[in-house]
């Protein structure tokens, strides 16, 4: 089977995507997510400039040899833009494959191991009443992991806290927005959050949070002790990830669950990490880790481990890498959770799908190849519009982590 054309589809229903499309000499198409929020242009001219050239001509049903072509081939290794273009591929053939085979892509990752994908969603609001109220919503709707994001007090923003109830999407200017944070007051207000959970909420629902690479590492020891009495189900990104020996440190004080990830390309990025179990859910995703072959290789070494998958799902994910992440995860032996940040309905008319919410967890349907597609027509109707994430600054203009 032969790639006879690829092409790359940036649309804006609401924010940026970029998708890759596969076009093969048996008539059958394969899409891959390749969207970078904030970068996205930049993946889709490596896709143009330097690998859809070397793909045409090449058997699209070997799958592994052009995940090594272009990771191994490209020299200039990993990083978020070259793997987030490896991934599209990989991802594009793997839809081919399972299309070709007529079955949905988790039936070739080994069966299903579970019976659907336990999903969180997320409640946020400037205040703690406001975040209960939004979090008691998820749970009648049915959900049973819920993330808690509320306003820090003296702050005018924080991340995770959005006006728009239904969706979150930071990349909110052309150039970044600059933020003003402070640690210590969300050091202190955050376990209020989660006592008042508990005390509304109860105890049968999984509570999450993320802090967003904002903490140093014993700051970040010390918000894990503090939640300890509410039993989260994670605490993500407490520190920056870059450096694994900062875990180390957390872990020696705390016994809260640890998710990092979202923001790895490579099995490398995670391995240490892994290994010396300093974390207990990586975040890795089917768009940013290489793809389905990419992907599978970090829950493999996770798994001998006690490490859990828990895969990034925000808005900034095209339909296409939740579609592809479900089959991963309905297959996975080491599933923990899948992030689920709905997407807008413009969105969801851009990339017509076949996964379904039903009791808590998504399904990714039965459709041959990963059940996402793209309506090229509605597409072109969102023409790109530069956006980039935002950037903080501690209260005397220090710049810090976002
Ligand atoms: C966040 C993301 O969903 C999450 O856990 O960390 O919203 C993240 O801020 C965005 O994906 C960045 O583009
Ligand atoms: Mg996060």
């Amino acid at each position: 089977m032969k790639i006879t054309s690829a092409r790359v589809i940036v649309t804006s229903p609401g924010r940026n995507f970029v998708t890759l499309k596969i076009e093969t000499d048996q008539g059958l198409y394969g899409l891959g997510d390749a969207t970078l929020n904030g970068r996205e242009l930049s993946v889709a001219s490596y896709l143009t400039d330097h690998v859809i050239p070397t793909l045409i001509g090449r058997d699209a049903q070997r799958i592994e040899d052009i995940w090594q072509y272009l990771y191994k081939g490209a020299y200039w290794r990993r990083g978020p833009v070259t793997m987030s273009a490896v991934s599209a591929v990989d991802t594009a053939l793997w839809d081919i494959k399972a299309k070709q085979a007529g079955l949905p892509l988790y039936q070739l990752l080994g069966g299903a191991c579970r019976d659907g994908v336990m999903v969180y969603g997320h409640a946020n609001g400037e205040t703690i009443d406001e975040t209960l109220a939004e979090a008691q919503g998820y749970l009648d709707r049915g959900y049973l992991a819920i993330r808690l994001q509320t306003g820090v007090p003296g702050l005018k923003s924080t991340y995770g806290v959005s006006g728009d109830k239904m969706f979150y999407e930071p990349a909110d200017g052309a150039n970044p927005t600059e933020h003003v944070w402070a640690t210590a007051p969300y050091q202190r207000s955050a376990p209020d959050l989660f006592a008042a959970a508990r005390q509304n909420l109860g105890w049968d629902v999984h509570l999450l949070h993320d802090a967003h690479h904002r903490l140093t590492p014993i700051e970040a020891a010390r918000l894990g002790k503090d939640l300890e009495p509410y039993r989260l189900f994670w605490l993500e990104d407490a520190t920056p990830a870059e450096n694994p020996e900062a875990f180390r440190l957390i872990r020696r004080h705390t016994t809260t669950p640890l998710a990092v990830g979202e923001v790895f390309n490579s099995i490398h990025d995670a391995r240490t990490l892994i290994q010396e179990q300093l974390i207990d859910y990586i975040r890795s995703t089917v768009v940013h880790a290489g793809g389905i072959t990419g992907l599978r290789r970090i829950a493999s070494l996770a798994d001998l481990y006690g490490v859990k998958t828990g895969c990034h799902g925000a808005t900034d994910l095209s339909p296409i890498c939740m579609g592809a992440a479900l089959h991963f995860d309905l297959s996975v032996p080491n599933f923990g959770v899948q992030e689920y940040m709905r997407h807008s309905e413009a969105t969801d008319a851009v990339f017509p799908h076949a996964y379904r919410f039903d009791a808590g967890r998504l399904h990714p349907g039965e459709a041959p190849g990963h059940g996402v597609d793209i309506d090229e027509d509605l597409a072109a109707q969102y023409p790109y519009e530069r956006r980039s994430l935002p950037v903080n600054r501690l209260e005397d203009g220090t710049i810090h982590d976002w």
